[in-house]
């Protein structure tokens, strides 16, 4: 049965930009409900820990630097289908091909500052949500 939570991060671009508010807006907006959430600043480590399937890419010490620059948002969502609903919801990975009104379209940057993280199964949204929340912190 595919589960119904995903994780996400509200990158260190949109905290910058003062998009938390509107983002967790579209978030509820689209039906997802919070059920773990936490303003955190990551280490470069845990940072990297998180990309780790990125580490051989040649954008992994550009990508782990910029997640560990400033302050995110990491967050639990609930909500039926909820992998591939969040993955629609913030568009592509590169803003610039992202479909208007989605997240990304709206608030990234560019591609490596692209405003959202949203799990790409649900393997790796229970790994994700694993790392980053207790289980007593999760209120699901
Ligand atoms: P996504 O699943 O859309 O978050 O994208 P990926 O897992 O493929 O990539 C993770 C992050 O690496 C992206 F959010 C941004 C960064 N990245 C780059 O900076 N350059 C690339 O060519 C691909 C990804």
């Amino acid at each position: 049965m595919a589960s119904n939570r995903t994780f996400t991060m509200i990158k260190p671009d949109a905290v910058a930009d003062g998009h938390i508010g509107a983002i967790l807006a579209k978030i509820n907006e689209a039906g997802f409900r919070i059920i773990a959430m936490k303003m955190t600043h990551l280490s470069r480590q845990k940072a990297e820990g998180f990309y780790e399937v990125h580490k051989e890419r040649p954008f992994f010490g550009e990508l782990t630097a910029f997640m560990s620059s400033g302050p995110i948002v990491a967050a639990v969502l609930e909500k039926e289908n909820a992998v591939a609903d969040f993955r629609t919801l913030i568009g592509a990975t590169d803003p610039a091909k992202a479909a208007p009104g989605t997240i990304r379209a709206l608030y990234a940057r560019n591609m490596g500052e692209n405003a959202v993280h949203g799990s790409d199964s649900d393997e790796n949204a229970a790994i994700e949500v694993a790392y980053h929340f207790a289980a007593t912190e999760i209120f699901g």
